[in-house]
């Protein structure tokens, strides 16, 4: 085989060999002895890259490049306010709303989603509080109370109503319950959980889902009056079936009822359990009846992004043991097949690394692209602290951005181009840039931060809103604004550059649900208000004993608004990569 090493099974020559395992943090890592030698200030001169990058980032255009980004929410939000509530998303071209495709019901890209439910004022609600935004944010629930309801004829995705709908009624619901108040008063006159009650609503008419499974593996769709419908498909990828943890759980916690933790709990293990024996892959799509495997790729990004991410997660936020296992092994046989290239990313022979998507059995190269939801992946690092291979996949995408002032859907690391061309304001590169930035406070991250900025207001503005790029070449866009732009993209931009957030202060402690939904680490969560039913032991270890579940204060885990933040005054503003490495990865998209 020619061509980058990337191509090469895991395992041949030593630049290929797989990583043994990642590099957990020991205590202090996020002391200046590990940072320097993250950062890589060795004695390098100068070079353009470093011109570039390096600067101290100047606080008068950190608060500019915030107002920036706060500007961007506003216009989306106002406008979707203005044109389309109380329909789900705005027609940024042409000022409309939009609801689900009555017409087409074959039209997943949109009914998936879209559920009559106002999704997109739902979706915002915490980045109002985050912006600090309280009457805004005060309007936005109350109209929500008064006016959004889930008794609708409408088919959605379990999973995308959890993440963007559920998983914000939580958040704000916390935001609003929280005795600290740390983004200004966000309280609601005679609030009685009323979004607490939603979310419950919501998701006992998701639950038709998790029935008549043999595998406990649910359904991907339901509607929302009616159940499961009949001629429903038997199939879904494992991200859909396999995050839905950390709404339910919350929401099982929060109302001391076990069924919701119980079936999506129930559905991890299924899938787990159909994982390989001789890689411990899992594959992207699955019969949910008979457990066999539809879908053979195994990557990082489509159809298992969130599977990796919430099984850390749940961990973080529940201090369950047995989710920590899964990921750390998960993670392992990911280093095993999917990361290809040399073993030091910043430094020796052979190609950067890069995660490939390969058969689940055979750990075979399957195809030679990556999608643009991979870039999620280098953020999952950093709360884990492995920083350093965080870094270097979080160049190789923004060399990507850098090219083409996008990330397109797909693109081919073979031939040098997009196979899939449209960027719908996705916004995994620029939350991997605010989790790295929080790891580092590298002003790198910062310069990242404005030129993805720059790019979106230059691309991506129209009329009434942002616009999804139809082609990142040419640039033509298409007429829709998803809800994650406001939920996601804004926030991610706006935090990096909000340096006095209360969402990174030291003494708070946030988690992003995988819409970017905030929700509190605190031990409130961890408290099972009912006779524990997971582990196999019935929380007990094999000799009887009781099974001891950490403490917050006890994780290992690097939260990034918990022990990152905590970098020495002496702030080392190097590079946080080789220019060497940068100038290979800009050659290795076709950069220069
Ligand atoms: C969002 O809905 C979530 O981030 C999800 O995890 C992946 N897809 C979109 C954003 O791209």
């Amino acid at each position: 085989l020619s061509g980058p090493s990337w191509l090469q099974p895991p395992g041949t020559g030593a630049a290929q060999s797989p990583r043994k395992a990642p590099r957990r943090p020991g205590p202090g890592v996020c002391g200046p002895a590990h940072w320097g030698y993250v950062l890589g200030g060795r004695g390098r001169g100068p070079d353009e890259y470093e011109k570039r990058y390096s600067g101290a980032f100047p606080p008068q255009l950190r608060a500019q490049m915030r107002d920036l980004a706060r500007g961007m929410f506003v216009f989306g939000y106002d406008n979707y306010m203005a044109h389309a509530f109380p329909q789900d998303e705005l027609n940024p071209i042409h000022c409309r709303g939009r609801g689900p495709d009555r017409g087409d019901p074959s039209n997943l890209n949109i009914n998936d989603v879209l559920g009559n439910y106002s999704l997109t004022l739902v979706d915002a609600l915490d980045t109002l509080a985050i912006m600090g935004n309280s009457s805004e944010f005060q309007k936005a629930v109350k109209l929500v109370i008064n006016t959004v309801s889930f008794d609708k004829d409408s088919t959605v995705q379990v999973f995308e109503a959890t993440i963007r709908v559920l998983g914000s009624l939580l958040s704000a619901h916390r935001i609003i319950t929280d005795s600290k108040q740390p983004f200004g008063d966000m309280t609601i006159k005679d609030y009685d959980n009323e979004l607490l009650y939603m979310a419950h609503d919501l998701a006992v008419r998701l639950l038709p889902a998790f029935e008549n499974t043999k595998t406990g593996i649910p359904y991907p769709r339901v509607n929302l009056k009616t159940g499961v419908p009949p001629d429903t498909n038997n199939e879904t990828c494992t991200a859909g079936a396999g995050s839905l943890l950390v709404e339910f759980g919350i929401l099982s916690r929060l109302l001391g009822d076990s069924t919701f933790e119980w079936v999506a709990r129930r559905a991890v293990k299924a899938l787990w359990n159909l994982r390989s024996n001789d890689t411990g892959l899992l594959g992207n799509v699955v019969n949910i009846q008979t457990g066999h495997w539809v879908g053979k790729q195994s990557g990082l990004g489509a159809g298992l992004d969130s599977f990796y991410e919430y099984l850390l997660k749940s961990y973080i936020l529940f201090g369950e043991k047995e989710d920590l296992e899964m990921f750390n092994a998960a993670y392992q046989s990911i280093q095993n097949y999917l990361r290809r290239g040399r073993e030091a990313c910043n430094e020796g022979e052979g190609d950067p690394p890069l995660y490939v998507n390969v058969n689940m059995f055979s750990g075979q190269l399957m195809n030679t692209w990556i999608d643009s939801l991979q870039a999620f992946f280098p953020g999952l690092q950093v709360l884990i602290g492995d920083v350093e291979d965080a870094i270097c996949l979080h160049a190789f995408y923004y060399a990507i951005w850098k090219r083409y002032g996008a990330l397109p859907e797909r693109y081919n690391w073979q031939l040098q181009a997009p196979d899939v061309l449209f960027y719908p304001l996705r916004p995994e590169l620029v939350e991997s840039t605010y989790l790295l930035y929080q790891a580092t406070k590298n002003p790198f991250y910062l310069h990242v931060g404005m030129d993805i900025l720059q790019s979106l207001e230059k691309y991506t503005k129209v009329k009434c809103g942002y616009a999804t790029l139809h082609h990142v070449i040419d640039k033509s866009t298409e007429d829709r604004m998803e809800s994650f732009f406001l939920s996601e993209t804004c926030k991610y931009l706006y935090l990096l550059f909000d340096e006095d957030n209360p969402v990174h202060k030291s003494g708070t402690r946030y988690m992003f649900t995988t819409e970017g939904h905030i929700v509190s680490v605190d031990e409130h969560l961890r408290e099972l208000p009912w006779k524990e039913f997971f582990s196999e032991e019935g929380g007990q270890d094999q000799g009887g004993k009781s099974v001891h579940r950490p403490k917050p204060h006890e994780l290992k885990v690097i939260n990034s608004s918990s022990n990152c933040n905590r970098v020495p005054d002496e702030r080392r503003y190097f590079l946080p990569l080789k220019s060497v490495y940068m100038r290979q990865i800009d050659q290795m998209v076709g950069l220069i």
